[in-house]
């Protein structure tokens, strides 16, 4: 279902005030990755504000849908969507990467209400996903996992295993959503591990893929209804099309952005881009 113009038009803005807020994050800790976070601002603005079944009063609630960032390190714009959906209060925002915070510099399970899985470690996040979205069929609940994979992530063999063992298990209650931005830490995905077509790869495993903006939130919408809406029981993964470091020139495209303090000068271009003070 399409949105209304007058939601498309309050998801466009909450994804601009999430990019500044971000940023100004990232400036305070001087520490932690813009690049990443910033490519996957709509993907999780998409999921946590229309399709994702959560419930920021029980966030443990047994049949909610699970969003697994399998790609860790852009945990400041997953915490930046879970404060404004009402999991913890905005505020605490400033407490990223602290001493003794909820909010630390990869997604823990333990430590922050909303986070359905702790990711870091790159590769492991979708067979977990994929033990999830098991463990919730046995449930007898039709909860769906949304799994965010990374170029980087996607290098490590374990994502394949996952991706056969997915069809063999029949998992359509799977849903993998590819924050395709073709960089990584250290260079383009291309120089580093070539991924080649992901659409033929994934296909040839067994999964249904759907091409998509990945920075149009209407577009993302539109690809999850779609993946949800199959009548058969292959998983789909939606290959969103990113940038990253999406929405400040300076950094989109460039891995020198994947994990590095913001200097003062940068922090004031950036946030005049975005369209802040
Ligand atoms: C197993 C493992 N190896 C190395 C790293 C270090 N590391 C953190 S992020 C990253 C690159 C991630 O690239 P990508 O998945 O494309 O993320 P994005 O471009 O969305 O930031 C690497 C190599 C890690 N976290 N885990
Ligand atoms: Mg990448």
């Amino acid at each position: 279902m399409s949105l209304t113009a007058e939601r498309k038009t309050y998801l466009d803005g909450l994804c601009g005030k999430f990019r500044r807020d971000v940023i100004d994050t990232l400036y305070a800790a001087q520490t932690g990755h813009p690049g990443g976070s910033l490519s996957v601002c709509e993907i999780l603005t998409a999921l946590y504000f229309e399709k994702a079944r959560v419930d920021p009063s029980n966030p443990q609630k047994p049949d909610r849908d699970r969003i697994v960032l399998c790609k860790g390190h852009a945990a400041p714009m997953l915490y930046r969507v879970l404060a404004e959906k009402g999991f913890f209060p905005v505020e605490e925002m400033k407490t990223l990467r602290q001493l003794n915070t909820r909010l630390q510099g990869h997604p823990s399970i333990k430590h922050t209400p909303g986070v359905d899985l702790s990711t870091g470690p790159l590769g492991t996040g979708l067979s977990a996903a994929l033990g999830m979205a098991l463990g919730l069929r046995l449930s007898n609940t039709n909860a769906k996992v949304y799994a965010i994979l990374g170029d980087g992530d996607v290098n490590e063999g374990t994502v394949w295993e996952a991706c056969m063992s997915a069809v063999k298990f029949k998992a359509n209650n799977l849903i993998a959503i590819y924050d395709w931005n073709k960089v990584q830490l250290d260079g383009k995905s291309a120089d580093i591990m070539p991924q080649g077509d992901m659409a033929a790869k994934f296909s040839a495993f067994g999964w249904r893929c759907i091409p998509c903006d990945g920075h149009n939130v209407e577009a993302l919408c539109e690809a999850i209804d779609k993946a949800n809406a199959y009548p058969d029981d292959r998983p789909v993964i939606v290959l969103a099309d990113t940038v990253k470091g999406k929405g400040v020139s300076f950094m989109e495209g460039q891995n020198a952005w994947h994990g590095k303090a913001i200097g003062e000068s940068d922090h004031k271009r950036a946030v005049a881009e975005l369209g802040g003070k």
